[in-house]
């Protein structure tokens, strides 16, 4: 590989054992492939430690429908909050639980706000926010639920 430098690492025989046993299970063929990753990792997470942050991920919940109005508030807040959601996709999971997708974009603290937000709503059974990247802000706005 061109453009890489190349460190040392010196681990005890027992870390790098349980390190292998892991990496092997996740399929990783090289220890540099894996602790790059790690390193990536480590790196975003700290990113998502900055509520200033301007950031995009997704938002995914599971809900059930069945419950009075629920419908509605997570159509409102999602109303609310457009400026943040770049998209989003539903899901009927079976007869009673849904699925739904957010692609969220904008500072951390509001899009944690908005997740909690969502949780918060009765009948959204879970709900969970990932980062994927710092992002530019310019992300394109291809739709909103109705
Ligand atoms: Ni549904």
């Amino acid at each position: 590989m061109d453009g890489v430098t190349r460190i040392g690492v010196s681990l005890d025989p027992e870390l790098l054992k349980d390190f292998d046993k892991v990496i092997s299970k996740k399929g990783y063929v090289s220890r540099s492939e894996a602790i790059r990753d790690l390193v990536r990792d480590s790196l975003a997470e700290n990113e998502w430690k900055n509520d200033r942050e301007h950031m995009c991920g997704v938002i995914v919940m599971i809900y059930d429908h069945n419950v009075t109005g629920i419908g509605e508030k997570l159509t409102t807040l999602q109303h609310g909050k457009m400026q943040h959601i770049n998209t989003s996709t539903h899901v009927h999971l079976d007869h009673d639980k849904c699925m739904e997708v957010l692609i969220v974009e904008g500072e951390l603290g509001a899009l944690k706000t908005l997740s909690n937000d969502i949780s918060a709503i009765k009948g959204v059974l879970r709900c969970k926010l990932t980062m994927a990247s710092q992002a530019t802000g310019h992300m394109h706005h291809v739709g909103v639920r109705s």
